[in-house]
């Protein structure tokens, strides 16, 4: 799965991307990701990416321009530099947006099942003009009912969730706990937990081996 990421501000990724799953699945090659700045391609010489409001209103609008020339280029370069030409690129592009579709795990299992590479446009200010999306055909979508300063952490959220969804970046199929017997409740070492005089034990059944008493408990817990 190749990311590719729309931002002004891409250094907000770095430590996420540089450690712990994220950091392996790079590594391994299983998930790419490439950052793209409107700031690079303004034609404007103060670089300005933003603009006021038509209608008037408080705060700025990101100009399309500078957003619709990378992703051309993304669609277009990709298409023809990097690929193997036997495998043919499936392109999904998705611009954060707090007032969306809310995104989800079956969203998230979609869109790796459907597309080689995803484009995310993260919009500062106050928003992303409106042609971006007619443009491009993107989905807009959140990832909650609240609202973020920024498309940034919510574009991390999504990546981390579709990369769960790709071969090979999990090490163990079983680890997706999307498709796990439900249980919240889990536990560890020590059988015996003990915080201000008082013991914590770990459920019974649970110690038992007893695979189907424990896949039974789960159900419920
Ligand atoms: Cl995608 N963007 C912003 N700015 N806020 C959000 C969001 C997205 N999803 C939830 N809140």
């Amino acid at each position: 799965m190749n990311f590719h990421v729309i931002t002004i501000f891409p250094n907000l990724f770095d430590s996420y991307l540089n450690d712990s799953i994220m950091k392996k699945a790079l590594d391994k090659g299983s998930i790419s990701v490439q950052f793209y700045n409107p700031r690079d391609v303004t034609k404007n010489k103060h670089k300005k990416v933003d603009d006021i409001p038509y209608g008037g209103g408080p705060g700025m609008v990101m100009m399309a321009e500078p957003i619709i020339d990378l992703w051309a280029d993304i669609t277009k370069k990709t298409l023809i530099e990097k690929l193997p030409l036997t495998k043919k690129r499936k392109f999904k592009t998705i611009i954060l947006s707090p007032g969306g579709e809310k995104f989800t795990t079956e969203y998230a299992k979609a869109s790796a099942k459907e597309h080689t590479d995803i484009i995310f446009i993260c919009g500062r200010y106050e928003g992303i003009d409106a042609r971006v999306a007619e443009i491009t055909g993107a989905d807009l979508v959140s990832i909650g009912d609240y609202v973020l300063t920024g498309g940034e952490l919510a574009a991390m959220v999504m990546i981390d969730s579709i990369s769960r969804q790709v071969d090979g970046v999990l090490g163990n199929k079983q680890s997706l706990e999307e498709d796990r017997i439900s249980s919240h409740e889990m536990y560890t070492r020590p059988a015996e937990l003990k915080y201000k005089g008082k013991k914590y034990q770990v459920p019974e059944v649970l110690q038992s081996g007893n695979h189907k008493l424990i896949d039974e408990w789960r159900k419920h817990h």
